[in-house]
């Protein structure tokens, strides 16, 4: 996959160079490529903002700057459709679902917004020729769409086929297909400052452990979130669920 990040804050994607996303990038399995918006400017004082039209507080990012940009960018190759992210704290929501289709893009371009967004012609511009999606990352305000740039693309990043090792890893997680919070986890020594790990992950008793996994994970969101038990397929649960 390959990813383009837009930003007048190039150091704010430093983190991409570590950890997973920095594995995947070192093996290949991601193109990511972050640019200064700052080089598109053509003035001395490389301007990226103006006042708003109708006034009001704040600024807003120049269409020109954006506009070049972007066909620079998403002009550069043919044979790959580009799909334009631009995190705002106006779109749609993101999660676990929009991760796994972000993650079958073969081409994303995030576009960062700082001030008080973009102008909202560079969006409706970029529909003219590739696919565009708002995105927030969740309902509280950012200074700009930089650390949502961070999160989305660590959550598609992970998806991608290769990147993580073991990929029962992606099936048994909070927020995974069975749409439940996962179960709580334990690792040696057996007791620690008075606490033991539950009896029956010692058992080596397979259909016990996988049963108290899934109550554990069943009460688990419905105490921290009802929200996504009323969301549950009824045909997923079985009887003993219904119990928990
Ligand atoms: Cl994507 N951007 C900004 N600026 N604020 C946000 C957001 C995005 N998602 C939630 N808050």
């Amino acid at each position: 996959m390959r990813i383009d990040v837009v930003t007048i804050f190039p150091d704010y994607l430093a983190p991409l160079d570590l950890s997973l996303v920095g594995k995947a990038r070192d093996s290949g399995l991601l193109d990511l490529r972050v640019h200064d918006l700052r080089d598109w400017t053509t003035d001395r004082h490389r301007t990226v903002d103006d006042t708003p039209y109708g006034g009001g507080a704040g600024m807003v990012m120049k269409p020109d700057v954006w506009g070049a940009a972007l066909d620079d960018i998403t002009g550069s190759e043919v044979e790959r459709p580009a799909h334009l992210v631009v995190p705002s704290p106006a779109g749609h929501l993101f999660d676990q679902r929009m991760a796994a289709r972000l993650a079958d893009d073969p081409w994303l371009v995030f576009a960062c917004g700082r001030y008080e967004g973009i102008d909202a012609r560079v969006m409706a511009d970029a529909r003219r020729r590739v696919r565009v999606s708002e995105v927030s990352i969740g309902d509280y305000v950012l200074g700009g769409g930089e650390a949502a740039a961070l999160v989305i693309i660590e959550a598609v990043t992970r998806l991608l086929p290769g990147v993580v090792g073991n990929p029962d890893s992606l099936v048994e997680e909070s927020h995974g297909t069975d749409g439940l919070l996962e179960y709580p986890v334990y690792t040696k020594p057996p007791s620690w400052r008075g606490l033991d790990v539950p009896e029956v992950l010692l058992s080596g008793h397979h259909a016990r452990v996988a049963r108290w996994r899934r109550d554990q994970a069943l009460r688990l969101t419905a105490e921290r979130r009802p929200d996504l038990v009323a969301r549950l397929d009824p045909d997923a649960l079985d009887g003993r669920d219904r119990e928990v």
